[in-house]
């Protein structure tokens, strides 16, 4: 028989648990919730880990606080700090999916997938193939643009031109007031497909996986605890976050609390994804996704 590579044979039960889950046929309504952690092995800094994270690295833009380069009240009076970060992190330069984003795209070739919800704005999840259908950018994106005072739209295109190439915030044609890409500030609510859909995915959601987010960012972080009692819940995460449990016990009963519905695997998530997809068998299928992007 062949034998299996001693990674898998020493999965952690949590993994297992989550491949046999999977494995099973019973999860077709899978709602994926992701942030910053995701796209850090993409080269992208999160927030908040300490050290790497970008609130850790802003001193050169000599910032009042390190929120200050999302503040709608602060670009108004000064631009350049975030002018100057998203000319270096604009999407679809310098960045490519990494192997979670991928997961999140063959979740969604298998029929699995109902809808990931990202916090993040770097459009990795699109280049990595998830459709527009399954997919809802929670804080907004840099494919268009408008005005942060009477919000006409602003061609994007040229609005990162000017961001990208000339180092300066785009002017509004009409009221000469600060363009920026439409990607949600503090301060801003968020897309009207977030409030139109995240009702009912929640109450359809049969599977909830968590990825590379802190969780502290409202409302996004209480979608955790919007899906039903018996949604089980999975956190792929370098810590524990929210109000995810660390050990699930499994009971029989139809209403479970956090601590019978959650399974937590601590690390990085790429090779949670990774070795889970191994159990699958899916790891081609995953090689096949991320190479093609
Ligand atoms: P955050 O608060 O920085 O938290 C990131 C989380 O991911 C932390 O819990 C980390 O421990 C964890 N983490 C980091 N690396 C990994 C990894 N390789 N594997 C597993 N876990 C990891 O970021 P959130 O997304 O929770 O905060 C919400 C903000 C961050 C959103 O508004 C985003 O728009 C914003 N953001 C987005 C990007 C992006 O688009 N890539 C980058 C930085 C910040």
């Amino acid at each position: 028989a062949p034998t299996q590579p001693s990674s898998i044979a020493n999965a952690p039960q949590s993994i297992k648990s989550v491949a046999k889950m999977l494995a099973s046929n019973k999860y077709k309504k899978i709602v994926v919730l992701t942030g910053a952690g995701v796209s850090c092995n993409a080269g992208i800094p999160d927030f908040r880990t300490p050290g790497t994270g970008l609130y850790d690295n802003l001193q050169k833009y000599n910032l009042p606080f390190p929120e200050a380069v999302f503040d709608l009240g602060f670009y108004a009076r000064n631009p350049d700090p975030f002018v100057q970060l998203a000319s270096e992190l604009w999407p679809g330069l310098k960045h490519s999916p990494t192997i979670t984003h991928s997961f999140i795209a063959l979740l969604e070739q298998k029929g699995m997938l109902l809808r990931t919800y990202t916090q993040n704005i770097d459009m990795l999840d699109v280049l990595a193939g998830v459709s527009e259908e399954r997919m809802i950018e929670c804080h907004g994106h840099f494919r268009t643009a408008s005005c942060t005072v009477c919000s006409k739209p602003f061609d994007g295109e040229e609005c990162k031109r000017i961001i990208v190439e000339e180092n300066r915030a785009p002017s509004c044609l009409s009221c000469k007031g600060h363009v920026k890409p439409d990607i949600v500030f503090f301060g801003e609510g968020l897309p009207d497909r977030f409030h139109r859909l995240v009702k009912k995915d929640v109450r359809d959601a049969d599977l909830l996986i968590v990825m590379g987010t802190s969780l502290m960012v409202s409302p996004v972080c209480q979608i955790p605890d919007m899906v039903r009692r018996d949604c089980p819940r999975i956190l792929f995460n370098r810590e524990l976050v929210g109000t995810f449990c660390r050990d699930g016990v499994k009971s029989r009963r139809k209403s479970y609390s956090n601590k019978e519905r959650d399974i937590f695997h601590a690390g990085d998530c790429d090779e949670s994804v990774r070795l889970l997809c191994s159990l699958l068998d899916w790891d081609e299928e995953l090689d096949e996704l991320n190479s093609s992007t």
